[in-house]
Parts: C-alpha cells; sequence; structure tokens
C-alpha cells in the first residue's frame, strides 16, 4: 500500500504541480535557499526560493527530480506513520479504557511486512538514484577540457585544448564593499560576492569537463545550476563534468563549498556560458593576448599575472 501510494506521487509530480511541489518543498529544503540564491537573475521568487532549482543541464534536472520524488516519498511515509500513531493514541489512550494487544508482539506476518515494504521503498529510490549517479560520473565524449584550481582565495581556469590560462578573483566592487568601515552599502552593489573579474567561459551545449584540484587547502567548486559541486583537493584531481542545454546560455553563479580559511566567503564563480562560435572567437583572441604577453619584451603583464597569484 505504501507502495502504490508512493507510486501515486511520483505520478503527481511528474504532472509538474510546479506550484504545490514548490510549497512541500520549501518546508524541508534547507540548502535550496542558498541553491536558489545563485541561480539566474530570472529565478523565481517567493516559497519557490526555498527549494532547489532545476538548473540548465539534463544532469541538474534529473536531480532536481529525484530530489522531488524522494521528497514525496518521505511525505507520503511521514502521512502514514504520524498518521497512524496519531490515531492510535488519540483512539486507544488509557483514559478511554484500552487495554494493550499483546498478540502484534511477535506477530511474524507484521515483521515480514514492515521489513520488505521499506526495502522495497529503498530499492525504488535507489535504483534511479544510482543510475544518475553513474552518469554523472561519466567523464568520456567530452568536447573541452578545463582544469579548475581552487587556491586561497580565487579560482585558475587552464583550457587544455588550446592554452589559455587566467585567474578569477572576486571583482573589485564586492572587494571594496566587504572591508571594513567601507563605507559602502552591501545592498547597492549588483551581485555582491557573487561576482568575479574573469569569469570561466564555456560553450553551451558542449560536453565541458572540469579537472579538479586545489593548490593549497580543500576548496570546491560548486554551481548549483549545472548540479556540480566537487571537491579541489591538493594532490587528487576530481572531474565533473556537464552540458548546458543549448537555448541557455547566460552568467551562472556559484561559490566555493568547503571552508578553506579566512576568505573563503570571497571567492565566488562565475561561468559565463556563450553560444558556440561567441565562445570560439573568445578563445582565439584570448589565446591571441596571452601570446602577445609572453612574448619577449612584454615584461609588465607577465609581471602582474605572477602578483595576482601571490597576492590571491
Ligand atoms: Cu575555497
Amino acid at each position: 500500500m505504501v507502495r502504490a501510494r508512493a507510486v501515486r506521487h511520483v505520478m503527481m509530480i511528474r504532472a509538474k504541480n510546479a506550484q504545490l511541489t514548490n510549497k512541500l518543498g520549501s518546508a524541508v529544503s534547507f540548502l535550496g535557499l542558498s541553491m536558489a540564491a545563485l541561480a539566474p537573475a530570472h529565478a523565481e521568487s517567493g516559497w519557490s526560493l526555498l527549494n532547489m532549482t532545476p538548473g540548465v543541464t539534463e544532469i541538474s534536472r534529473k536531480i532536481y527530480g529525484l530530489h522531488m520524488e524522494i521528497f514525496w516519498i518521505c511525505v507520503a511515509i511521514a502521512v502514514i506513520v504520524f498518521g497512524a500513531m496519531i490515531y492510535s493514541i488519540i483512539t486507544y489512550r488509557k483514559s478511554k479504557g484500552a487495554v494493550a494487544d499483546v498478540t502484534l508482539v511477535h506477530n511474524t506476518t507484521v515483521e515480514l511486512i514492515w521489513t520488505a515494504v521499506p526495502v522495497a521503498i529503498l530499492i525504488f529510490m535507489a535504483v534511479p538514484a544510482a543510475r544518475t549517479l553513474v552518469e554523472i560520473e561519466d567523464v568520456t565524449k567530452t568536447d573541452l577540457s578545463i582544469k579548475v584550481t581552487g587556491f586561497q582565495w580565487g579560482w585558475q581556469y587552464d583550457y587544455l585544448d588550446n592554452g589559455v590560462s587566467f585567474y578569477s578573483h572576486l571583482d573589485r566592487k564586492s572587494n571594496k564593499a566587504r572591508e571594513l568601515a567601507s563605507g559602502i552599502d552591501p545592498n547597492t552593489v549588483e551581485h555582491y560576492l557573487l561576482n568575479v573579474d574573469k569569469p570561466l567561459v564555456v560553450p553551451v551545449g558542449s560536453k565541458v569537463r572540469l579537472l579538479i584540484t586545489g593548490a593549497d587547502v580543500i576548496h570546491s567548486w560548486w554551481v548549483p545550476a549545472f548540479g556540480v559541486k566537487k571537491d579541489a583537493i591538493p594532490g587528487f584531481i576530481n572531474e565533473a563534468w556537464f552540458k548546458v542545454d543549448t537555448d541557455k546560455p547566460g552568467l551562472y553563479r556559484g561559490q566555493c563549498a568547503e571552508l578553506c580559511g579566512r576568505d573563503h566567503g570571497f571567492m565566488p564563480i562565475v561561468v559565463d556560458v556563450r553560444t558556440k562560435e561567441d565562445f570560439d572567437a573568445w578563445v582565439k583572441a584570448k589565446a591571441a593576448e596571452q601570446k602577445q604577453a609572453e612574448a619577449p619584451g612584454a615584461a609588465p603583464a607577465q609581471a602582474e599575472a605572477t602578483a595576482s597569484t601571490t597576492t590571491g
């Protein structure tokens, strides 16, 4: 019966009753609050801010789907269990002359049922979850590889296919406003602490592989809209991938999600997702600019690049 109920609830979700889903989802989805804050500007408001967002990749939508399916299963179980409990407490209370039913203490059939039903529910949840997990880990057939290095406190991006490499730091406006007695109201700074000087630029509709590592301590590269959150650990290379829907170019924001020291809160991530043509043009220009900077006689640019690494 629990299973039938669960299936019915899952079907409800598939009917995409978004409003109700968001309202109830919000009650338990604490993490979703910050995730929604990182979503693009056109994001929803009100109750839906408390839930996860479906994101802009197939994987992120699958993760969202799993989140909602399992949420509804939990709701169904809670309704059944607490319903039975509250009903029993009220109906069979001592003051009404209720006497404990001792036959249930060792009832093999009941014990079998309350073992089998949870196992069935767990399998019902584990199969789609495992399938999605395998897909998340599948970094084959990628179009582009980028090495992401977290450092105190910023990100370094190396485009392994074409040699483009740069550092990405908190933008100047946020950086100024965050200083003590800066006199700047953070509310007046657009995308306060969620903006960078140089965003990671990627093409839309391409499978982008990230090789994630850390230069000093453990950081974590987290962009909710892509369904990607991967630790950047010194001495290890973690892999992740994302493929943004072809109709969803734009700016997507994230943050370091591993407490990494004093300025942990000041190393945001911005991904600029462009059309393939725009991306190709950007890579070409960036590679040329870099080549020029590295050419003999271009010492100032080189010095500046080195300085940015050391000042972090
Ligand atoms: Cu960090």
